[in-house]
């Protein structure tokens, strides 16, 4: 495998993978991304121009994706609308991208015979109880409910309806929630460092007890690209590191990270339709695959991403006051 196409590369998580795979494999990159509100070239910046390349394009655009999948060896699928709370005020774009992008994407993986590996979430899965003793397998049935994580579902069933009826070749991963560089402000934990940096209060949606299992992106993707690699046709493999951790906890880490009382977040309305709790079992990554996380301490992790978005206002300025405004309308 010497050559990776890399839809969504330019969003938080595929490029993430990008730095990954350049600077651990011999192996070229090609992204493919829109570059919608999500994307940035920024986050591309430094990377050996020998081995990579950049494609604007968008995963539904059927011509250009069967070209692309022709002229590489693998295809890695992390494109997609990916916050819950934009899928709420304007859920169009996540059935469009998320559902007819994958589809597009496979039916070029079809006619092409190209190895695909498609990135999906625990979300699919739906919510556990706080004090269940259960986590996520891959034989937790499918109980998404949100507009995002129901279009991921699908996505994830054609995939394997593609696998099944026509030998496509692909790999499914569902993943927990991820953190580190380069994630956009809108999402949980670079919003709230940068809220902290603007002198704003953290928001906590409800009682702020929610709990998600959190991996640093590193991880995610040395998961993913094990998969790539030795993962076995047509299955499905869960990647998590045992990070299971409250909203309320997760904010006082980074409040005192950043030197602020614990106790200065504020309480706002709840997101509708809030999955109370997300928990993942990778023991079949573990035992089929050989695969560990590095990242185990949260606490430095959080402090690491801390100094990023310190260090790096000039890359996420530019899309807080409309990430805010967002915010604004629904009262969060
Ligand atoms: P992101 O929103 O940061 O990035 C998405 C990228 O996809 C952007 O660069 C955007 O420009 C691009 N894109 C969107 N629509 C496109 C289209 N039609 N054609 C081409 N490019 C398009 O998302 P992320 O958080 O990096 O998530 C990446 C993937 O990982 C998604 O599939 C998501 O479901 C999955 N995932 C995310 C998490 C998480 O915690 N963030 C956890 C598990 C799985
Ligand atoms: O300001 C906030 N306050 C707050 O309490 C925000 C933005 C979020 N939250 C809560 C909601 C969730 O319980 O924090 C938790 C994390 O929220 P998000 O960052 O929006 O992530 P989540 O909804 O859990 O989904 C994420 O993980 C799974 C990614 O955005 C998805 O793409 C991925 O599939």
């Amino acid at each position: 495998m010497d050559n990776l196409l890399v839809t969504g590369g330019a969003g938080f998580i595929g490029s993430d993978f990008v730095h990954y795979v350049l600077e651990n494999t011999d192996m070229s990159v090609t992204v493919l991304d829109k570059l919608t509100y999500a994307g940035s070239l920024a986050s591309l910046e430094g990377l050996p121009a020998e081995r990579f390349r950049f494609v604007q394009g968008d995963i539904c655009d059927a011509s250009l994706v069967t070209e692309l999948f022709a002229a590489h060896d693998a295809v890695v699928h992390y494109a997609a609308e990916s916050h819950n709370d934009n899928s709420l005020s304007g859920p169009a774009p996540f059935v469009q991208t998320n559902l007819v992008g994958t589809f597009t994407l496979l039916e070029a993986a079809r006619a092409t015979g190209t190895r695909l590996h498609h990135i999906s979430t625990d979300e699919v899965y739906g919510d556990l109880e706080l004090d269940d003793p259960d986590r996520f397998t891959e034989s937790t049935p499918y109980n998404p409910s949100s507009p995002y994580s129901s279009t991921k579902a699908g996505s994830d069933l054609l995939v394997r309806a593609w696998v099944r009826s026509f030998g496509v070749a692909a790999t499914i991963s569902n993943c927990s929630n991820n953190y580190g560089p380069r994630q956009h402000v809108e999402k949980f934990i670079p919003r709230q460092i940068t809220n902290v940096i603007d002198g704003v209060r953290p928001r906590l949606y409800g009682d702020g007890r929610n709990v998600r299992d959190w991996i640093h992106a590193d991880d995610h993707s040395s998961a993913v690209l094990r998969i790539l690699e030795r993962g076995r046709i047509g299955e499905t493999y869960l990647i998590g590191a045992d990070g299971e951790k409250s909203n309320r906890d997760v904010v006082e880490i980074i409040l005192e990270e950043m030197g602020v009382p614990t106790d200065a977040y504020d309480l706002v309305v709840d997101r509708p339709g809030h999955d109370k709790r997300y928990a993942i079992d990778w023991s079949k990554l573990r035992d089929e695959l050989d695969w560990e996380p590095r990242y185990r301490d949260f606490r430095a992790g959080i402090a690491a991403t801390v100094a990023w978005y310190r260090a790096n206002e000039a890359w996420w300025r530019p899309q807080k006051a409309e990430a805010e405004a967002k915010y604004a309308v629904t009262g969060h």
